[in-house]
């Protein structure tokens, strides 16, 4: 195995310019708001947001994006997106939670990832297997080598109380049925999630106003990346693990370099250096306001997060001039 590259840091005069790439995507998502068509509401966030990032002084290769180069037309995997500058690598999911933002429903939202070159870990459209909880745990708490329940034993004792007491995030699946039922089981809560894993996992890492101890469960491998910066950033541990089922799986994986199909991956796996991250509200939910329209005004609400510094920044905008967002003024 070759050595992991020596973290470098990120430029973060790039944060401010990243609020204004997922500002502008949420603002082009929020207009399709609840009008139940997932896929207009997802081509404008992207557009917007690929059109914003020309304005940003990278030179930027996107590693998690919107698809595959020839079913979309903008951020596809291995696409270089910005005005020219600094060499960086882009996750971007201009719409995390496409179906709550056409069901209108509480927690989507645009995010965006910067990373060293080569720093995030490039995974195929298939599901990942995830644990993950917040900061200010012993080393090692949560694993994949063990069943749920242990997990919840483990957070419990690290935390000092009883099962009863935690409370675990899952996505309401039917292929989760077994989990929740072993969760339940040993008398920990469970809390159901339609969708928005990345805000899921997120979550943990402040179980006073989020209620949320501990994520579990299997959704979106590129999801798993996004959360993972967002722990690099806030705090917290998380594992995850790719699910490889399939010849055709397994292929894809291979072509991204990925050798050992069952392999576990820590935070330091996925994002393995500095990294920026910025989400903006798109529909209100928990975490984030939605953007907010009115008469001359559109308001948003961003998380601008730094992993080399631990800042995290909440920016609430007022952009008194709709019409740089293609809307009337
Ligand atoms: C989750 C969720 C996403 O995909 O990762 C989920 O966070 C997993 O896939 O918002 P399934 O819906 O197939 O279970 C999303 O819903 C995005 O598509």
């Amino acid at each position: 195995m070759t050595a992991a590259p020596v973290p470098q840091q990120l430029d973060r005069r790039h944060a401010l310019e990243m609020v204004r790439v997922t500002e502008r995507a949420a603002v082009a998502a929020a207009v399709w708001r609840g009008r139940g068509d997932e896929q207009s509401a997802e081509e404008a966030a992207t557009s917007a947001a690929y059109a914003e990032l020309g304005q940003m002084s990278v030179s930027g290769r996107v590693v998690i994006g919107a698809g595959v180069e020839g079913d979309v037309s903008h951020l596809y995997i291995g696409e270089t997106v910005g005005g020219g500058g600094d060499a960086v690598d882009i996750a971007a999911d201009a719409l995390e939670g496409a179906t709550l933002c056409a069901k209108n429903m509480p927690g989507s939202m645009a995010v965006m990832v910067l990373a060293a070159p080569g720093s995030l870990l490039q995974v195929p459209p298939v599901y990942m297997d995830k644990v993950a909880i917040g900061p200010g745990y012993p080393k090692d708490v949560i694993s994949l080598r063990v069943k749920p329940e242990d997990n919840i034993r483990a957070l419990a004792e690290a935390k000092g109380v009883s099962t009863s007491d935690i409370t675990a995030l899952v996505l309401d699946r039917p292929r989760h049925a077994g989990l929740i039922a072993a969760v339940r089981a040993i008398g920990a809560s469970v809390k159901l999630i339609t969708d928005g894993d990345v805000a899921g996992v997120i979550h943990t890492t402040n179980p006073r106003d989020s209620g949320v101890d501990i994520y579990l469960g299997t959704g979106g491998a590129a999801e798993g990346v996004l959360a993972a910066a967002a722990l690099r950033c806030m705090g917290g541990q998380m594992q995850g693990r790719l699910i490889l089922d399939t010849d055709d799986k397994r292929g894809l994986a291979r072509k991204l370099g990925i050798r050992d199909p069952g392999r576990i991956y820590d935070l330091s796996d996925m994002v393995a250096g500095d990294c920026l991250m910025a989400a903006t509200g798109v529909t209100d939910g928990p975490l984030l306001h939605g953007v907010r329209f009115s008469r001359g005004l559109v308001e948003t609400d961003t998380l601008l997060m730094r992993a080399a510094s631990g800042t995290v920044r909440r920016i609430s905008t007022r952009h008194s001039d709709p019409r740089k967002f293609g809307l009337e003024g």
